[in-house]
């Protein structure tokens, strides 16, 4: 297991492995995020200071940080280059590996454990949670791009980081497995969470056979849209940047859509345990649905649009039955502040669920508006 007890020295020791000019005279831990540990770094050259984002692999979850970094460079030089083509400035638009002094991708430091850099994507910001539906469609048309600027992408050259990941049915399976191994002693406490689970059983397998039977394509996603993986430009209120690439694969274009409504369309924030407060935003799922599918210039067939809506509610369900499968395994996957916190954000995500298998048809009359 990864030794997550860091100090602001190791942090330092292995910044000073990357090729950057200068010296670190600010160091930040950044709270968000449940798998990697990010830093914000802040370096004084003469007169200039620069900002760089810091970050130590969990390699406990991604087991080939090579691989995952190989994806990344290769994304974000495929990026790059497509707005240049454009006669766009790329600068801000796409992630920045920073090398170590030795060429390399990254540091491994003496405990094995595995550093990255990146440039900091100056005046822009993430949230944890949606302003304005204004907002929200710039979020949605940002990711509906990002999936347009792969759309060319020789997606033979990307490593699977994290096989299986939305394999929805194999999610279940692993919960069929926490459940029977009971690890944490736990599954006796939470009989009707483990119901509501087990009760929808039926819609694992949804998009695996979308995709075998054609309804569904392939494309390169990122399969981790939460709204807090987009920077977004201080001027222009612009998506101007998505991050957090670790687990761009070949997907669903599905996951990406649902994954992002499951977060930013939810009235509450992931772990609101008040559950009176959780429910989908209709407002947020129609102007998320507009700004997707404009970024994707028309790319969408009719049956990837139809099943928009069952891309939110399984993906929530999916999020759900991974908290719940690490709740019952002692959490050991996400980071978790307090004892039930995996349990919490598990109820979250049902109660969601729940919402919008009650609005599925208002969500079913919403994209149907958008079938050209
Ligand atoms: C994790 O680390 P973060 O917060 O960006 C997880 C996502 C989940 C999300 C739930 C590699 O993402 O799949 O949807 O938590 N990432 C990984 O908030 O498992
Ligand atoms: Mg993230």
């Amino acid at each position: 297991m990864i030794d997550f007890n860091l100090t602001e020295q190791d942090v330092r020791n292995s910044a000073a492995h990357f090729a950057v000019e200068g010296e670190i005279v600010h160091v930040e831990e950044c709270c968000n995020g449940h798998i990697n540990r990010t830093y914000f770094l802040t370096y004084k050259n003469g007169e200039q200071t620069k900002r760089y984002v810091m970050q130590m692999i969990n390699t406990d979850i991604f087991k080939k940080p090579d691989e995952v970094m190989e994806n990344i460079v290769g994304v974000t030089e495929h990026i790059r280059k497509g707005y240049v083509e454009k006669g766009i400035d790329p600068t801000r638009r796409a992630l920045n590996v920073i090398w170590t002094k030795s060429g390399k991708w990254g540091h491994v430091d003496r405990r094995g454990t595995y550093w990255r850099m990146y440039d900091f994507v100056e005046d822009s910001d993430c949230f944890m949670a949606v302003e304005s539906a204004e907002m929200f469609e710039k979020v949605a048309y940002a990711f509906g791009q990002f999936q347009m600027q792969l759309k060319d992408f020789d997606a033979s050259k990307l490593h699977e980081s994290i096989p299986n990941f939305h394999n929805t049915e194999w999610r279940f399976d692993n919960l069929l497995t926490a459940i029977k191994e009971n690890r944490s002693g736990r599954a006796h406490l939470i009989p009707d969470d483990i119901k509501f689970a087990l009760d929808r059983k039926h819609i694992t397998s949804y998009i695996n056979k979308g995709i075998a039977n054609g309804t569904l394509s392939l494309r390169v996603t990122h399969n981790d849209t939460k709204l807090n993986n987009i920077m977004m430009d201080h001027e222009t209120g612009e998506g101007i940047c998505v991050i957090d690439l670790d687990t761009v694969m070949p997907g669903s274009v599905l996951a990406d859509f649902g994954d992002s409504i499951r977060f930013g369309a939810s009235s509450a924030a992931e772990d609101e345990t008040d559950l009176s407060k959780v429910y989908c935003r209709l407002d947020m799922f129609e102007a998320f649905a507009k700004g997707f599918i404009e970024g994707l210039e028309g790319s969408l067939s009719e049956s990837e649009i139809r099943a928009l809506p069952m891309g939110a509610m399984i993906l929530t369900y999916e999020t759900g039955i991974r908290f719940l499968s690490d709740y019952l395994d002692g959490d050991v996957y996400f980071r978790t502040e307090y004892p039930d916190h995996n349990l919490d954000r598990a109820r979250n995500q049902f109660k969601l669920v729940a919402d919008m298998e009650a609005k599925m048809a208002e969500m079913d009359a919403i994209v149907e508006k958008y079938i050209k």
